[in-house]
């Protein structure tokens, strides 16, 4: 449909940041998957790829693209990932696909975090798309309360178990006007492993339809 036809546009977009010779890291999602896609052409031209689930290890593997280890690889040059929301400061709200953790992993060791959007999830206050938050599983209900505290309303994405074997609240009913504030805030919070706000280290481009966005 229209909207797989943007998110496609906007992978394919990316492809023109794979430097030869180089490791690409690989984030997870339903727009991501265009991107793997493309890679197959660069399959004799790249080192490799660090992924960032399971789910996009198997589609690298299946294009018969390494799969290497970042305590191997060192800082990439380049990290190319989806969002559930931007902001204009290129702020994001990720972890709509279980995979926050290690997507923010390779993204803070990455030099050039591309990310590839449809226009739908451009907003001007992160928070309509509820907040993911990776959880020790013992510690679910406190970080529920203290959540709550920080006026969130949790919900526990209930049959969900990341690939790090831990749970995710996805916390509804915030406004966030001061996102790095928020991380911060919320990191603080013993038993939390990951807070899906790319804020502090936000994306350093971001193509919307297609199109890079300033
Ligand atoms: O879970 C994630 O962070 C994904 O990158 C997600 O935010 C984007 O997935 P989509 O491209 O399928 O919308």
């Amino acid at each position: 449909d229209a909207r797989e036809a943007l998110k496609k546009q906007s992978a394919e977009r990316a492809l023109r940041y794979v430097e030869e010779g180089t490791v690409v890291g690989v984030g997870t999602g339903s727009t991501v998957k265009y991107f793997i896609e493309g890679l197959a052409d660069f399959r004799d031209r790249i080192e490799g790829a660090v992924s960032s689930s399971e789910q996009s290890t198997a589609l690298l593997k299946q294009i018969g693209i390494p799969v290497l280890d970042l305590n191997a690889t060192g800082t990439l040059p380049l990290y190319v990932d989806g969002a559930d929301e931007c902001d204009p400061h290129r702020r994001l709200i990720k972890g709509g696909g279980a995979a926050l953790t290690r997507e923010k992993i390779i993204a803070a060791c990455s030099q050039r975090f591309v990310c590839v959007i449809d226009g739908a999830k451009q907003v001007d206050i992160l928070g309509g798309f509820p907040l993911p938050v990776e959880v020790i599983p013992m510690a679910r209900s406190y970080v529920a309360r203290q959540l709550v505290a920080l006026g969130g309303q949790p919900v526990w994405r209930d049959g969900v178990t990341t690939d790090n074997g831990n749970a995710i609240l996805d916390v509804h009913n915030l406004r966030i006007v001061d996102p790095v504030a928020l991380e911060k805030a919320i990191n603080q919070i013993v038993g939390v492993v990951t807070v899906g706000l790319f804020a502090a280290r936000a994306a350093d481009v971001v193509i919307v339809d297609g199109k890079e966005r300033g």
